[in-house]
């Protein structure tokens, strides 16, 4: 055999969403995402009960160029408050590395931002190919009523940045109003300091 590094493919089940091998395996609870919901009391309430927001499943290789990092992630119905459940979002930590999603499942939309506050979404439904281009933030929120599943790839040695929106968060939340998912100013963003 080569010294090369050897081809191999994951299996994707449409119905979870989960990968054969499972590979590296992140879970996010409400508890993991301190400080990123606008209601802060509806926070502390669910926080009894600590529900599951999402799940990743990253298949397993270098983090590293020329490598290709791939994973899917089940991002969970419900809302905190009236703030839908959403990802805690990053910039990568090699700025100028894109990534691709790709909507398998449920509906959804992408947020995105630079740091000179610009803001960008799209709404992501089955069948859906999103392009966050290089030096965009991008956070996920789920507006529909069943797991918003989606799969991605980004260059090996991206990296992720949670830092940032930590502390700048987004400059628009996605919450129900009138039965509707609408964007409204979050109060709270900062703009980044570069
Ligand atoms: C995605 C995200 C995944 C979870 O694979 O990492 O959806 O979101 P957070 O990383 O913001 O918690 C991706 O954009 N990777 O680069
Ligand atoms: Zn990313």
């Amino acid at each position: 055999m080569s010294t090369l590094f050897q081809p191999f493919a994951t299996q994707l089940d449409f119905e979870t969403g989960k990968l054969n091998p499972k590979g590296k395996v992140i879970i996010r609870h409400l508890s993991d995402m301190k400080g990123m919901y606008l209601d802060e009391g509806e926070f502390e309430n669910q926080l009894k009960k600590n529900p599951l927001i999402y799940e990743v499943y990253n298949v397993v290789v270098p983090e590293t160029m020329p490598h290709i990092q791939h994973c899917v992630t089940i991002l969970h119905p419900g809302k905190v408050g009236k703030e839908y459940f959403m990802t805690k979002g990053h910039y990568h930590e090699v700025l100028d590395r894109a990534e691709i999603y790709f909507c398998l499942k449920g509906k959804g939309e992408l947020l995105m931002q630079t740091k000179d506050g610009e803001f960008s979404s799209l709404e992501m439904v089955p069948g859906t190919v999103a392009y966050v281009a290089p030096e965009w933030a991008h956070r996920t929120v789920n507006t529909g009523e069943e797991p918003f599943v989606f799969f991605a790839a980004y260059p090996g040695d991206a990296g992720h940045d949670y830092g940032g929106i930590e502390t700048e968060g987004f400059v628009k939340a996605l919450v129900e109003q009138n039965d509707k998912p609408t964007y409204i100013e979050n109060p709270r963003y900062i703009q980044a300091v570069k």
